[in-house]
């Protein structure tokens, strides 16, 4: 593909000055944003990942921010998973969906306070619909974008490094819980999370001009543990059965199809947007879900949906892939119709290189 052309549109982050020093090998446009997606290889950023520390610019996970006295009620609105047992402190996996109970993304929501949530989102236009919604129930809550951008600290060195930043505190921070750290005399949010299965922190940097200072901290306290500029990894998180809004769902799709029915409580999210739809696809189940594929031998990067077929029929696709180095074999994730969902079942998939066989695995490849 040629070079994308920048413009004020494709909003750089305050990141990039680091990126590009790093040598970054490639980029993808994600909420308007750039988002690196390798700086030496997809397999070498693999193998570092899996063994030392990453910083990774994912200032494209724009923050979607609810304040007010209605915050609460808005965000249990927009999402059908039960968030009564929500406290300040915690970040929660929620899927959003529309009335047909259709996925519109799939963020982190972290909650601030009762009247203060951040929308970690996924690649779509969520502002405009949580201000839809806002205005159109006439809930007293203000809905923007701040200048907030996540930079994260991924790999097994991750406790290690962000120590040295942050103070010896951090290591006792839970997964998916935030807390406050100090940098400089500033306070900074950051959570133990991250579109990995490495482990590591997502800090939430307040303020562009917090973003070089951060991101050069880091490089340097890191020095001796190897750190280096990542990105999410294609291999990696498709082995760890993380799903990309956009590429393995979209608003064709619910989240039961989609694995994430253990988000929903569809039963007790009393006033969401799509209870009714999703209280009927709960009862009956999907027909069609999100299965991880093995494949022998390389396969392009999927970039578009490949048909799965059976007899002359469509039963499924794939909606991503890529070469594993640990498991020697391609990983890939797909929508399959009920009659292939089974493990074991061997599938025939059309890639644009040809016809491949492709096998329904019982479980991703990596799983904590
Ligand atoms: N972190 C933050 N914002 C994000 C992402 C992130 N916004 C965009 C995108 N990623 C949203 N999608 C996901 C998908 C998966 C996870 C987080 C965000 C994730 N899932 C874990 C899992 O599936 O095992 C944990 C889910 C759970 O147990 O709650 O982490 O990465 N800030």
């Amino acid at each position: 593909m040629a070079l994308i052309a920048p413009s004020r549109r494709l909003r750089r982050t305050p990141f990039s000055d680091g990126v590009e020093a790093a040598g970054v090998g490639g980029y993808t446009v994600y909420n308007h944003m750039l988002l690196p997606v390798f700086f030496e290889s997809i397999e070498a950023d693999y193998h570092h990942l899996k063994k030392h520390v990453q910083v990774w610019d994912v200032a494209c996970e724009r923050q979607v921010e609810l304040r007010g006295p209605d915050a609460t009620r808005l965000m249990q609105t927009l999402t059908p998973r039960d968030l009564r047992g929500m406290l300040p402190g915690q970040c929660l996996y929620v899927p959003i969906v529309d009335e047909t109970g259709g996925m519109l993304n799939d963020p982190v929501a972290v909650k601030l306070s009762e009247d203060r949530y951040w929308i970690s989102i996924a690649d779509s236009d969520l502002l405009l619909w949580v201000k839809g919604i806002a205005n159109a129930y006439r809930f007293e809550v203000l809905v923007d974008e701040p200048d907030i951008s996540p930079l994260a600290i991924q790999g097994p060195k991750s406790d290690e490094l962000a120590a040295r930043v942050f103070g010896e505190d951090i290591r006792n921070l839970r997964f998916f819980r935030f807390g406050i750290f100090s940098f400089e005399g500033q306070d900074v949010v950051i959570a133990r999370s991250g579109y990995s299965k490495q482990g590591g922190f997502e800090i939430y940097v307040e303020g562009s001009e917090w973003g070089m200072p951060i991101w050069n901290a880091l490089f340097e306290a890191g020095k001796d543990l190897n750190v280096r500029a990542g990105c999410p990894n294609a291999a990696e998180r498709i082995e760890s059965g993380l799903l990309s809004y956009g590429n393995d769902m979209t608003r064709e799709n619910t989240p039961h199809e989609c694995g994430l029915g253990k988000f929903c409580n569809t039963q007790t999210a009393i006033g969401c947007i799509g209870r009714d739809a999703l209280l009927r696809v709960a009862k009956d189940g999907p027909i069609r879900q999100i299965r991880p594929i093995e494949i022998k031998g390389r396969v392009p990067a999927c970039d578009r949906a490949w048909p799965i077929m059976s007899k002359n029929q469509k039963i499924g696709q794939v909606t991503s892939s890529s070469w594993s180095p640990d498991f020697d074999c391609s990983v890939a994730i797909g929508m399959v119709r009920m009659t292939h969902w089974d493990p074991g079942t061997t599938l025939s998939i059309e890639t644009p290189e040809g016809v491949v066989e492709g096998v329904v695995k019982d479980r991703f490849w990596h799983e904590n």
